[in-house]
């Protein structure tokens, strides 16, 4: 079910009586604060309190949120059968450079009342895509002018770039992975000025993820070539990335299907092979979302744990799916037990480098208020702050992880630790199972270990 293809076309409902001769974008809601589990106040965290300390690091230090400018400015929240329902007051629907621009503000205004210290864009979501290349790098200069203006005056950094190689219609067949070089070129340069803008942003990162990277059909597809395409162009991506010295990280974003029937970015381990054979691995990291997960057939902790066993978790989507539905509802992340294994996972990497939490989640199409933004931010942040906190707590009593260690300390001497050192072969442990007799094994203990988390959530 195509989400995205109606997200980058927002139909903002305009309600002209909310129009207002006013610097705020948001003059019914205050800065959100912290007030405990104690407040009835649906218009502050009960969770999240930005400078408590948990485990020597701050929450906001721990957390690295993101606001997805695509979904927060830009997504009408059209779906499949209906127009979009959005009230945005302050956008007037027009593509012109000055409508880009006014949304910053709005976006920023957004954030520091969220407390949210970063944000997250494509190319296409902060500035219109205009009648050639030339025209569309100038009015994402423009707006990048405000971007930067804004960081400065709020403190408020970029996580991620992107570029859009999914939305307009030279991509229907794919960018990097298009049958037509004339398209991969333009998709490249696109590539180049979005790196470019980025860069000149301060970005911790920047991200690709390909929507149309794959196919439709392998009656008309050549995967060999199109894969040694998609390596191609990030391999000079790569390039350019140290030539004019950002120093950002790279991300690549799984995702198995949606908008392509098969996208080769599929999951965590398609994208670690695909680097390893196209030498790339350790010029990008893997940005992991939970609604690709479940579209993948894993569970979020399952890409997670496959990213980190390779040294190569960067950054984190968070949202969540609808089980029931589908496809990617890109929700926002409220399930405890979800946020207290992505945050188990976090906190055991060492936490994040340049990587965040970004929320790449919209509201409901039946949300459509200004207002439901903060419910829905407010939300996913302190589901994240419960998630850390118990996260926490568990590793600190320290049985999960006590046991998870025992459970291969036979690897630790012996005929293990010489196994994991490469020093026997298979005549060595024949010789050794023939003398050893029949193996012995320990229960897995999953319900005792199902239980030991209950008791801290
Ligand atoms: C699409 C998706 C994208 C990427 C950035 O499902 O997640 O928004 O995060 O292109
Ligand atoms: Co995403």
């Amino acid at each position: 079910m195509l989400d995205l293809f109606l997200i980058f076309s927002p139909e903002i409902v305009r309600v002209e009586q909310l129009l207002l001769m006013s610097d705020e974008f948001f003059p019914d809601i205050p800065k959100i604060e912290f007030e405990g589990t104690d407040s009835k106040n649906p218009l502050a965290f009960k969770h999240y309190d930005a400078n408590e300390t948990v485990g020597g690091k701050t929450m906001k230090e721990h957390l690295r949120f993101g606001c997805a400018y695509w979904h927060t400015m830009r997504n009408g929240l059209a779906d499949p059968f209906g127009e979009g329902t959005a009230e945005r007051p302050w956008d007037d629907g027009s593509n012109s450079v000055e409508n880009a621009q006014k949304r910053v503000g709005a976006m920023f205004e957004f954030m520091q009342k969220c407390g949210i210290e970063y944000y997250c864009f494509h190319d296409r979501d902060v500035a219109p895509e205009l009648e050639d290349l030339q025209a569309s790098h100038d009015a994402f200069d423009a707006v990048a002018d405000e971007l930067e203006k804004a960081q400065k005056e709020t403190g408020i950094k970029l996580l991620w770039g992107t570029a859009c190689l999914f939305a307009h219609k030279r991509y229907n067949q794919g960018a990097g992975t298009s049958p037509y070089a004339d398209v991969f070129a333009y998709g490249a340069a696109q590539i180049k000025k979005a790196i470019d803008v980025t860069h000149r942003l301060g970005g911790e990162g920047y991200v690709f993820w390909g929507g149309r990277e794959g196919y439709a059909t392998l009656y008309n597809t050549d995967i060999g070539r199109e894969l040694n395409h998609l390596a191609a162009l990030l391999r000079m991506a790569v390039d350019y990335k140290k030539k004019i010295g950002f120093t950002g990280d790279f991300f690549i974003e799984p995702k198995p299907r949606e908008p392509s029937t098969h996208q080769y970015d599929s999951d965590s381990a398609a994208c670690l092979n695909f680097l390893r054979e196209h030498n790339l691995y350790g010029e990008l990291k893997l940005n992991i979302e939970t609604n690709h997960a479940t579209l993948a057939g894993h569970t979020m902790m399952h890409e997670l744990e496959v990213a980190m066993a390779a040294n190569a978790l960067g950054s984190i989507d968070a949202n969540t799916g609808d089980e029931l539905i589908g496809w990617d509802t890109d929700q926002f992340p409220t399930n405890i037990y979800l946020t207290t294994q992505i945050m188990l996972c976090v906190l055991r990497m060492g936490g994040f480098d340049k990587g965040g939490l970004n929320f790449d989640a919209k509201c409901r199409r039946e949300s459509f208020t200004t207002e439901d933004l903060f419910h829905a931010h407010i939300g996913g942040m302190d589901a994240f702050a419960r998630g850390l906190k118990i996260a926490h707590a568990i590793l600190e009593d320290g049985r999960l992880e006590d046991f998870k260690k025992q459970r291969y300390s036979s690897f630790d001497s012996g005929i293990g630790a010489q196994i994991e050192n490469g020093e026997v072969s298979l005549e060595d442990l024949e010789a050794y199972a023939l003398k050893n007799g029949e193996p012995q094994t320990q229960s897995g203990r999953q319900e005792m270990l199902e239980n030991l988390i209950n008791d801290f959530i």
